[in-house]
């Protein structure tokens, strides 16, 4: 059995600016989460990973950070910030950090020195003269944008590389300063007791050449800095020199990892990362870029979950994070169907093997946000994309749609906590509207339902703490429809089995499976059916 505290442990996504406001300026803030430990402790949650509260100029909401060792504002102070840790540790969670170290913001100090002229700072960031007039390369950008923004004097025809926000300038990776200074920000927050990081883009952060890549439909040039060897040798060189020394542990953003480089990135004996974030089953649908999705195709979802269960020895089990659309409404249909649709996501979660996570407001079924148009949301993405759009001659009421759908303010709503106006979020005006299903969706309601999503979520979190099965267990798939789904786990001669009914419709039950149902988000029917987003968990005693 393993030790490693995250492989048994229940991680739980905060996005700081949407989950509590305790001062009543309308953003979340440290205090509000201080508020909500119980809460927390209550669910059952081992681990919370925090987005960035370091100081920001919020121009990505944190992700742009300009002071990796103060906090930002608006969220209170460094000593709100150790209570907060104190506060979790007395109820046995830890906490890690969101470290965001492919970029700093563009008002971070080495940045504004780098733009004073400081040669030392000038070689934190990767700074390229143009090509008689021309841009130093062809690559592409996160944020539907140019990576290149003039640096400095124009007649210096100077650049600096930006993969997401022009006030995300990317750092120099070839520089070995850069790495001491990331060295030594890891270790101040470690110090502090920090169990670890979310390491933000962390398969970008070191490109192997500057030169032109093959022409994309999005991100050309990504070939020369997805999961480069030079990355592999950072986080070899992290984890030697920092990370193996504390009881903390990583888990990588790896955009666009295959298996391959996923098995790489947290093969044990290379030493770099604990687990790795991939994303292919959170692209099941969509076509070719996130921003044009299909109809969503439980048997795709399903395909890809197998494919990674088997091919990488240990997973982070998730369906949102502060990114994505909200999974209820991407893979339930129909508004009646998201309590027991929403359980059964959360069930599917906890019966894989691997680390589950889970994001804010998950666990009481919140869905995307209800926005009527492009003024209400904030996001940077979605203005990009918006623009970018236009400029290809797409019209606005299609633009609207697809932004609509896919803008990642969807899951960045506030979270819903009460019904009473400000959703029990907030006394003032939030900084980005409320879902108005608030009234009926939310914590106070959901925790007075003893057949609520939260208590199904104490539940199945609870049965796979107490089961060695469902934390280590091998994975079988065992049947895979065009709507049903079932797979073992098996340890130690022990046998569970999870089957899913992904649609609004009863399915005939795929197998036969003598033993009893451990846990389910329903009432089994008596006729070998599954009713419509049923899970069920059954310990095997023998199938035919
Ligand atoms: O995200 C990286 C990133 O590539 C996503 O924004 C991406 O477009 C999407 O999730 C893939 O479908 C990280 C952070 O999670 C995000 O919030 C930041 O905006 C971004 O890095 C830059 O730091």
């Amino acid at each position: 059995m393993s030790t490693k505290f995250w492989k048994n442990s229940t991680v739980y996504q905060i996005y700081p600016r949407s989950f509590c406001d305790s001062d009543g300026d309308g953003v979340g803030d440290i205090r509000g989460i201080i508020s909500k430990l119980d809460y927390l402790k209550d669910l059952g949650v081992d681990v919370i990973w925090l987005s960035p509260v370091y100081k920001s100029p919020n121009d990505d909401n944190g992700y742009d950070i300009s002071d990796y060792k103060d906090i930002q504002p608006e969220f209170g102070t460094m000593a709100d910030f150790d209570e907060l840790l104190s506060e979790a540790k007395a109820r046995g969670i830890r906490i890690i950090m969101d470290l965001v170290i492919n970029h700093t913001s563009d008002e971070h100090e080495w940045f504004v020195k780098a733009k004073a002229g400081d040669e030392k700072y000038k070689n934190y960031y990767i700074i390229k003269k143009g090509k008689d007039g021309k841009l130093p390369n062809n690559w592409g950008n996160f944020f539907a944008d140019c990576p290149w923004e003039p640096f400095g004097d124009p007649k210096n025809e100077e650049y600096y590389l930006h993969l997401f926000s022009k006030k995300q300038p990317d750092l120099n990776w070839y520089n070995p300063e850069v790495y001491d200074e990331i060295v030594d920000i890891m270790r101040f927050w470690l110090d502090k007791g920090v169990a670890g990081f979310r390491c933000d883009v962390i398969n970008i952060i070191y490109k192997n050449t500057f030169a032109d890549g093959k022409k994309q439909l999005v991100l050309t040039g990504q070939e020369h800095y997805l999961s480069t060897d030079g990355c592999h040798k950072i986080l070899a060189g992290l984890r030697r020199d920092c990370m193996d020394k504390y009881d903390a542990f990583t888990v990588g953003e790896t955009v666009f990892v295959d298996l391959k480089e996923a098995r790489d990135l947290c093969d044990e004996s290379r030493r770099e990362l604990d687990m790795v974030f991939a994303f292919e089953h959170m692209e099941c649908d969509q076509i070719g870029v996130k921003w044009f999705k299909t109809k969503f195709k439980p048997s795709k979802l399903m395909k890809i979950i197998t494919k990674w269960q088997n091919g990488l020895d240990w997973n982070t089990c998730y369906f949102e994070n502060h990114d994505q659309p909200r999974s209820v409404t991407r893979f339930v249909e129909g508004g009646e169907y998201r309590a027991v649709g929403s359980k059964m996501l959360i069930g599917l979660i906890f019966s894989l093997r691997g680390t589950p996570f889970i994001y804010q407001g998950q666990e009481i079924g919140m869905t995307n946000g209800a926005f009527n148009s492009l003024d209400e949301i904030v996001d940077i993405e979605s203005h990009n994309v918006d623009k970018m759009a236009k400029s290809l001659g797409i019209i606005q009421p299609f633009r609207w749609k697809l932004i609509n759908k896919t803008s990642r303010d969807n899951a960045r709503t506030p979270m819903q906590w009460t019904s009473e106006e400000g959703a029990g979020f907030t006394s003032g005006a939030p900084w980005l509207k409320i879902n108005p299903n608030y009234k009926d969706i939310n914590v106070e309601r959901d925790l007075a339902d003893p057949d609520g999503i939260i208590a199904f979520f104490k539940k199945m979190n609870a049965q796979k703490k107490s089961s060695d099965t469902l934390l280590y267990g091998s994975f079988r798939e065992l049947y895979q429809g065009k709507y049903v789904y079932a797979f073992e786990r098996e340890y130690n001669g022990e046998k569970l089995v999870a089957v899913f009914n992904f649609s609004t419709k009863k399915r005939e039950m795929p197998i036969k499976i003598q033993g009893r149902a451990l846990i389910s988000n329903c009432e089994q029917s008596t006729d070998g059916t599954l009713r419509p987003y049923e899970f069920t968990l059954f310990a095997k005693e023998e199938s035919v």
